[in-house]
């Protein structure tokens, strides 16, 4: 029994969908409204204490962090393997993991903010900006840095630091088809990235790298790809 705690529109909470569809588990979604701060209650901090989506529960197991949860998947149910197939293969997917959590998820976050994620606290008072940052658990001084808006040189490098995720991966997928060997949780952990730079009006950022172009049309034709991004789960246009 596998049951997912996400939200469709959540970036990481996408990643663990990929992954699950890819391997054709069945799972229960169980719903977490970000947007009316579900993942802040007493029941859901129970659950996870760092107050953020996703969280996978496994025949009662609590298994917390999006890529923790991916590799999980792939240790639990190894039928089609996502890690690679040799020690070099694991290491070299684990040191994609490791790059695209310090760089394209914390940056993708500054354009998310900027054009959707900001609307509702542009309209709170000073008081209210404070106490709706100082509420979260993980990201309280993330919050709090934009309680007076993102200014354009954090966004331009944020945007620097996207394109300079993209020419590292062009370093590989110019030969390649997959980061590492098939598709696997390495394409899925930067996948919502890509995804929401393009649902963002960010897809320039790597309109001139032929092999990330090519990458990302194979990503969008996969079946695991679809049964992800449904409706309702793009911020901008939705
Ligand atoms: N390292 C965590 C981060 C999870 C995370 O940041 N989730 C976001 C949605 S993609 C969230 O729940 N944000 C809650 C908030 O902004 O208050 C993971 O990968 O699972």
């Amino acid at each position: 029994m596998i049951e997912l705690y996400g939200y469709p529109k959540s970036t990481c909470t996408q990643k663990v969908k990929l992954c699950l569809f890819e391997k054709a588990l069945p799972f229960s979604d169980r719903p977490v409204d970000l947007a009316k701060q579900e993942h802040l209650t007493p029941d859901y901090l129970a659950l996870n204490p760092n107050g953020v989506v996703p969280t996978l529960v496994h025949d009662g197991a609590v298994i917390h962090d999006s890529s923790v949860i991916m590799e999980y998947i792939d240790e639990v149910f190894p039928d089609v393997p996502m890690s690679g197939r040799t020690p070099v293969d694991r290491a070299r997917v684990r040191a994609w993991l490791r790059f695209f959590e310090e760089v394209p998820t914390v940056a993708v976050r500054i354009p998310s903010f900027a054009k959707v994620l900001l609307k509702p606290v542009e309209k709170m008072t000073p008081d209210q900006r404070r106490a709706n940052s100082d509420k979260r658990t993980l990201r309280k001084g993330f919050y709090r840095s934009m309680e007076d808006g993102i200014s354009e040189a954090r966004h331009a490098e944020a945007v620097e630091r996207l394109r300079m995720t993209c020419e590292r991966m062009e370093t590989t997928l110019a030969a390649e088809d997959w980061l590492v060997g098939d598709f696997g949780i390495a394409d899925a952990c930067v996948v919502p990235t890509f995804d929401r730079m393009q649902d963002l009006d960010l897809a320039r950022v790597w309109a001139d790298l032929p092999g990330v172009g090519r990458w990302w049309a194979r990503v969008q034709e996969r079946d695991c790809f679809a049964r992800t991004y449904v409706a309702g789960s793009r911020l901008a246009s939705s």
